[in-house]
């Protein structure tokens, strides 16, 4: 359970296989939740998460009002998140003004990463948190702003799980999904992926080496959203970048009109 954002309270399910239930104790195997905790919690989340919606609306407010595109990126630890990053802001130099919000439990090693590309990049430590929340993205903003017309990438806490809950004010949450994470990921974790806007699947140069059903991954995903915008990327050859950046173009242009 995340103690952080109460995310294990309501509706879990102890799915346990018809065997192992024969060979369990049932004394040593109990899941109990008292009514009045259960129900304090859930106030307290319901609490947390009201007032992280009007926080994130206010920073949409204040990001859209510019015409910036920001961009919430979700991902497991090592999905590739942050190489992508560095490889889209070598590839924007010049055409976009770029800053990014990195979030990760501790150090500063992701923003020194980005910050060696040029682009300016604020950290946030999160401590035991397991994803960032729209106050940090205010707070931030206010260390580092970010020129009207430009794109803020949010790199979330590595996490498939309670960044789907939280509103960063965001534009779009991007969700990135490397192969050798296995093709069964949108099925598993089916929220965030009918949370995003887009779908990157990374680390394509790693196919050949990896049991990985890029249709049935693609196919489930799109059953859970079917408007997904899905790519297909390697951030290390550099196959499909392009058509991401194309993509990121043509989403700030749409931003400007609208
Ligand atoms: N083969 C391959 N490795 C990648 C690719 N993208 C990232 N990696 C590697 O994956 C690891 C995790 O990358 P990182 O960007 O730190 O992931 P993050 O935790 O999601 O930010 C690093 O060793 C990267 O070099 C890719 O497209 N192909
Ligand atoms: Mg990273």
């Amino acid at each position: 359970m995340c103690e952080t954002c109460g995310c294990g309270g309501e509706g879990v399910v102890v799915q346990v296989p018809a065997d192992l239930l024969q060979r369990l104790n049932s004394n040593r195997f109990q899941v109990s939740l008292g009514a009045p905790e259960q129900a304090r919690r859930l106030a307290v989340q319901e609490d947390l998460l009201a007032r992280n919606d009007h926080q994130a609306s206010q920073v949409r407010q204040h990001l859209s009002g510019q015409g910036i595109l920001a961009l919430n990126l979700i991902s497991s630890p090592g999905s590739g998140k942050t190489t992508l990053l560095v490889e889209t802001i070598r590839r924007l130099a010049g055409k976009v003004p770029v800053a990014v919000i990195e979030g990760d439990q501790q150090t500063t090693r992701d923003a020194d990463r980005i910050a060696a590309t040029g682009a300016p990049a604020v950290q946030i430590n999160t401590g035991k948190g397991c994803h960032l929340e729209a106050q940090a993205i205010h707070d931030a903003l206010h260390h580092m702003p970010v020129p009207a017309g430009g794109i803020l990438f949010i790199e979330n806490v590595g996490n498939l799980v309670c960044p789907a809950l939280f509103d960063l004010g965001e534009a779009d949450k991007v969700v990135i999904l490397s192969v050798t994470e296995g093709d069964d990921k949108p099925a598993k974790y089916p929220h965030i992926f009918s949370a995003a806007g887009v779908m990157i699947l990374n680390k394509i140069d790693l196919l050949p080496h990896v049991d990985f059903d890029v249709e049935r991954c693609l196919e489930e995903a799109r059953r859970l959203q079917p408007d997904l915008v899905i790519l297909q990327v390697s951030a290390r050859t550099g196959q499909g970048m392009d058509a991401w950046v194309q993509h990121l173009l043509q989403r700030r242009e749409a931003l400007k009109a609208d």
